[in-house]
């Protein structure tokens, strides 16, 4: 049975399963798998993932690096314990990990909206397929001490196989660094001068050159407005949605923040749906955001040979519960 008699417009809920939480993640077929896998020509692999300790930016103080120590109490570890005279050594360490502090993947319970999924006149806090808050997802709101997902965890991407055809955009040697809301045309205008063909299933990868601004923070000593900074999709531009939509397209991933233009979410007046291709991709088409992604290299590689695909290999950390996971992606040309 469907968790939903209304299902938001542009919603897929219900196409993939009643009970599915995976969304476009079920457009890579094992043919398509095949596909990606004849991009690779040179053998070559690109890590994707910036170090997960980068400096903390303005925009989400809250999320912060790793800390990172020995796992071991006041009488040492076990290893130790069995080996008194300090003969061998065996390290072990733990980590308070920031989800989606550095290079990430945003799970579909990472963002949902009120919608009156039962049809009755009350609008409640619903997620991808009409999965609830409280039942299914507690964000924010207090979950302190308790996992945020019972439904649409991180952990069902994880076991989904992550692995496919990869396509970039170089939109940085399109329309340049500064901050540029990027609407359908302009994506398109990119797409067709860098020849890129997107196919149904693709993991779309947009290279901002936002990376390279994250990176030199720290040897700069100073604070890079990085909210503000590059390009980032437009969410207001409705036919750039409806773009998305008729893509096909599994994923998007930039090396920016939030991969939509967030001048929407800092004005004084935001608009209702502040995060528009969050909320068309998370909750309405069951489409993964990956952040934060370090694309500069594959860019400048591919941008050299004139090609734009590749195979993408990208799990999550099978984090039962997890709203969203780091992840280190590799591209192989
Ligand atoms: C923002 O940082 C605005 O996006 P996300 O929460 O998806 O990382």
């Amino acid at each position: 049975m469907p968790r939903w008699v209304n299902r938001p417009e542009g919603s897929n809920w219900g196409d993939f399963g009643d009970d599915d939480q995976i969304g476009r993640m079920n457009l890579i077929t094992s043919e398509r798998r095949r596909a990606a896998m004849a991009e690779v020509r040179e053998g070559i692999a690109f890590t994707l993932s910036l170090p997960l300790n980068v400096p903390t930016i303005p925009l989400t103080p809250f999320r912060r690096p790793p800390l990172l120590s020995a796992a071991c109490d006041e009488e040492g570890d076990m290893y130790n314990r069995l080996d008194p005279n300090g003969e061998e050594s065996t390290c072990d360490d733990r980590v308070l990990l920031y989800t989606q502090h550095s290079t990430q993947w945003d799970a579909l319970s990472h963002r949902g909206r009120t919608f009156d999924a039962d049809g009755d006149g009350v609008a409640e806090l619903v997620y991808y397929n009409g999965f609830r808050a409280g039942d299914h997802v507690s964000g924010g709101e207090g979950a302190a001490g308790a996992p945020c997902a019972r439904a649409l965890g991180i952990e069902t991407l994880a076991t989904a196989g992550v692995q496919g055809r990869g396509v970039l955009v170089n939109l940085k040697a399109a329309y340049g660094t500064e901050y540029r809301p990027i609407t359908r045309d302009d994506l398109l205008r990119a797409i067709n001068a860098q020849r890129v063909e997107v196919r149904t299933g693709d993991f779309l990868l947009l290279y901002t050159g936002v990376d390279r601004m994250l990176l030199d923070r720290e040897a700069r000593g100073k604070d890079v407005p990085l909210a503000m900074a590059g390009c980032a999709l437009d969410g207001r531009d409705e036919s750039l949605l409806q773009w998305i939509i008729d893509s096909g397209i599994t994923a998007i991933c930039s090396d920016n923040l939030a991969i939509e233009a967030l001048d929407l979410i800092l004005s004084p007046e935001p608009p209702p749906i502040r995060l528009p291709v969050h909320d068309l991709c998370l909750f309405r088409q069951g489409i993964f955001l990956g952040e934060l992604w370090y694309l500069e290299e594959l860019a400048q590689w591919l941008g050299e040979r004139g090609r734009h695909a590749f195979l993408l290999t990208a799990p999550p950390l099978r984090l039962p519960g997890s709203v969203g996971s780091p992840v280190t992606p590799i591209a192989t040309v």
